[in-house]
């Protein structure tokens, strides 16, 4: 998706479906999704003109699958990173053994007492391969990788959910199921 173009309008279209609805006055359902004419229309009087067919094109060709229509097509959602509070009805899943979580040195101190929280998003994010999980950390410096024991926290009770796009969600990793590596 190096597109620029393609890029500028994912980055728009996640700040509008995760975060900030209203500054474009969208109202999401409770499960995050909006009507695709809906969002059409407020991109259009915010000055970003996108037709049906180009709003297919950013949700096919983005690098993260991170968008989504419903099986009629008429609705279209973030799958993941969501801070705004929705609930995206995902089933509880069993999680892969070992999940991870990518991350920048200075929050360390923090995640290692405190555990993994969601900070301003509606739920921790964990990666399946140690590669995501560096690009993920990338974003912030240079990454450090923490694996989760998954399969010791779901032993425990702890509930975990894979977005359409394969990211896995919970709610908190507390520190004793975390390691660096
Ligand atoms: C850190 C992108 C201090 C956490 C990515 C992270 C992902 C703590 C930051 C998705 C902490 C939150 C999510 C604690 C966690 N104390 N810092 N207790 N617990 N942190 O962006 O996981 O491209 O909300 O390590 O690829 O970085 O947008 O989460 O550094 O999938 O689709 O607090 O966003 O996807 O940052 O990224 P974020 P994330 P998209």
């Amino acid at each position: 998706m190096e597109n620029p173009e393609l890029v500028a309008v994912s980055k728009r279209l996640s700040r509008h479906l995760r975060h900030a609805p209203e500054a474009i006055g969208l109202t999401l359902s409770p499960d995050g999704w909006v009507e695709v004419d809906v969002l059409l229309a407020a991109l259009e009087r915010h000055g970003l003109r996108l037709t049906r067919a180009g709003l297919e094109e950013v949700v096919a060709r983005n690098d993260k699958q991170r968008f989504a229509f419903d099986s009629t097509g008429m609705l279209i959602r973030a799958s993941q990173g969501h801070s705004v509070d929705v609930d995206l009805g995902l089933p509880v899943s069993e999680p892969p053994a070992i999940l991870f979580h990518g991350t920048v040195e200075r929050f360390l101190p923090a995640i290692l007492t405190e555990g993994l929280r969601p900070m301003k998003r509606r739920e921790v994010h964990l990666s399946r391969t140690h590669e995501t999980a560096s690009h993920v950390g990338a974003r912030r410096g240079k990454p450090i990788v923490l694996e989760i024991d998954a399969a010791a926290m779901s032993g425990a009770g702890h509930e975990f959910r894979v977005s359409e796009n394969g990211v896995w969600l919970t709610a908190h990793v507390p520190p004793r199921f975390l390691r660096r590596v």
